[in-house]
């Protein structure tokens, strides 16, 4: 059994099924046939009583969690419960989070294992190693686990440098109709395919915990013929909008023109696609071929409306670089939704440096002016925030800007960081400033995803 953590608990964002989980369920039921392992993904949807009531009920051999950083407080009481609850059932956690913290999780709860890194091949190992009632974790790729008073960590698995070789996510285990999508969106059912894993760049705040588990970048993607199966047989099961998963669809611009000429070629006018670019790699070609494709709107990392932070974050991108991709993408009737992180803080000769309230009411106001010529048409908006094995975390921790309740060390809730000088409540005053921004915006350019608004709402009133 293949679990999210339980939604109700924590409310965090659930609008697509848990890729990482999908392609582990994908490449169990390569290895094996359903009567050597029954496979369940147990989803998100529900409380903690629920979760546990469904492990109760399909009494698994295995039960591994799957979690990110700011779900990792939900991450780590789940791990615990469960254990709590079932003492005798092995419980391993694995994901982005469990990438880079394992040995925090295993501090933290009673869970028997965790797995870092890719994990297609450790999770096969793994049931494989399964006899007498018991599995062993010694030759798993990856694998955390206890010996005696300390840990053992085995070194996770190698990158596949071909991504086709790898079987697709276990679709059939999904009721496309489930997940409601993204918060934009044109057409349902909405479904995300992933198309390449990783990334070259190395923005200081971005965490990419498990392509960066070598300590470098690494970028690989699936062939594109490949792909265009996957989105046949999504279309056939009636998927109507899908989102292109990727850190940046423009990474690589020659694999990005083929893949949109064949997605063209496919002729299916009732498909529309999306997908996340960078701000630097646009010509009029590759937007010809966007719009060719059905691609009515891209996301792209635009952050701040200054230079100097966007060279602090080492964002490799100029705020001309991005408004010229914006033209040339409206140009042809794409739509574009910006993400906007406030409050950055970088060094420069070792000095910190950090966004005031005034740099980030410029920010909104750029965004605005944007969005009156037609470049821009959704924000997506957040506070920078440190998250483990970035640079940004490594700086917040040398100038103690780490905003953890000291009660919850293992906590990485606490939005945005402690910067000299800057209140809460200035903070809470441009997150504001902000959310009247996006909202104009969006009624502006419509295609608002109602049920993802309705549970965003019902999330508030809950929190
Ligand atoms: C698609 C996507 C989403 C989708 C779908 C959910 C999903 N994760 O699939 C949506 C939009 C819902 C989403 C939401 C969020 N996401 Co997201 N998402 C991605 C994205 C772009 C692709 C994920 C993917 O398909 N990866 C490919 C698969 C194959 O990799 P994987 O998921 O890591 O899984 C592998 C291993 O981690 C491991 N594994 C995974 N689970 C388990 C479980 C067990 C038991 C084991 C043993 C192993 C294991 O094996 C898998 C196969 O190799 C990634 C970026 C990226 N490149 O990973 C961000 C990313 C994973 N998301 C991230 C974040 C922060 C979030 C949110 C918390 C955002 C927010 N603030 O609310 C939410 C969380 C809610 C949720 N439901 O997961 C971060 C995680 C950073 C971190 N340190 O944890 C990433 C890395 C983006 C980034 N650079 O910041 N996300
Ligand atoms: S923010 Fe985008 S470009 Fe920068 S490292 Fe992350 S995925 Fe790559």
């Amino acid at each position: 059994m293949l679990a999210d953590p339980p939604v109700l608990e924590e409310h965090y964002i659930y609008y697509q099924p848990t890729m990482g989980i999908l392609y582990l369920l994908g490449a169990l039921q390569r290895a094996f046939s359903p009567t050597e392992v029954e496979l369940r993904y147990l989803q998100g949807f529900g409380d903690l009583r629920d979760h546990l009531d469904a492990v109760q009920e399909f009494q698994p051999d295995l039960y591994g969690l799957s979690f990110k950083t700011p779900m990792a407080r939900l991450g780590y009481r789940t791990l615990a419960a469960v254990k709590e609850r079932f003492p005798s059932l092995p419980v391993i956690g694995g994901g982005s989070h469990v990438s880079i913290m394992a040995d925090d999780v295993m501090a933290q709860t009673n869970a028997d294992a965790c797995i870092r890194g890719e994990c297609e091949d450790s999770v096969v190992g793994l049931v494989q190693s399964f006899s007498d009632g018991r599995f062993r974790l010694e030759s798993v790729p990856g694998a955390v686990f206890r010996t005696g008073s300390s840990l053992q960590h085995n070194s996770p698995a190698p990158f596949r440098h071909d991504l086709d070789a790898f079987p697709w996510p276990a679709w059939n285990m999904i009721d496309v109709h489930t997940f409601p999508g993204m918060p934009y969106s044109k057409r349902r059912p909405y479904l995300g395919v992933l198309v390449s894993r990783g990334c070259p760049f190395r923005c200081t705040f971005c965490s990419e915990p498990v392509w960066k588990i070598f300590g470098r970048p690494t970028y690989r993607a699936r062939s594109p013929q490949n792909i265009l199966e996957e989105i046949r047989y999504l279309y056939d099961r009636g998927v109507r909008e899908m989102r292109l998963w990727c850190e940046e669809f423009n990474a690589a611009s020659d694999w990005a023109l083929e893949l949109l000429h064949a997605i063209a070629d496919l002729g299916y006018d009732d498909l529309f696609f999306n997908f996340n670019i960078r701000g630097d790699v646009m010509s009029e070609p590759l937007a010809a071929a966007m719009a060719a494709a059905n691609v009515w709107l891209v996301t792209m990392g635009m952050e701040t409306a200054s230079n100097r932070v966007l060279a602090g974050v080492r964002k490799h991108v100029t705020i001309e670089k991005i408004e010229n991709s914006c033209a040339l993408l409206s140009a042809k009737g794409i739509k574009i939704a910006g993400y906007f992180q406030f409050f950055s803080a970088w060094e420069e000769d070792g000095r910190l440096c950090w966004e005031t309230p005034e740099d980030c009411r410029r920010t909104i106001e750029w965004a605005l002016e944007l969005g009156r010529r037609g470049l821009l048409h959704y924000m997506f908006t957040s506070i920078a925030t440190p998250r483990p094995g970035t640079p940004l975390w490594d700086l917040a921790v040398r100038h103690g800007l780490l905003r953890i309740p000291p009660e919850q060390p293992f906590s990485y809730l606490a939005e945005g960081m402690n910067l000299p000088g800057i209140s809460r409540a200035e903070v809470r005053a441009t997150r504001l400033h902000a959310t009247f921004a996006k909202t104009r915006l969006a009624v502006q350019n419509g295609h608002v995803n109602m049920p993802v608004l309705f549970r965003k709402a019902r999330r508030s009133l809950r929190v």
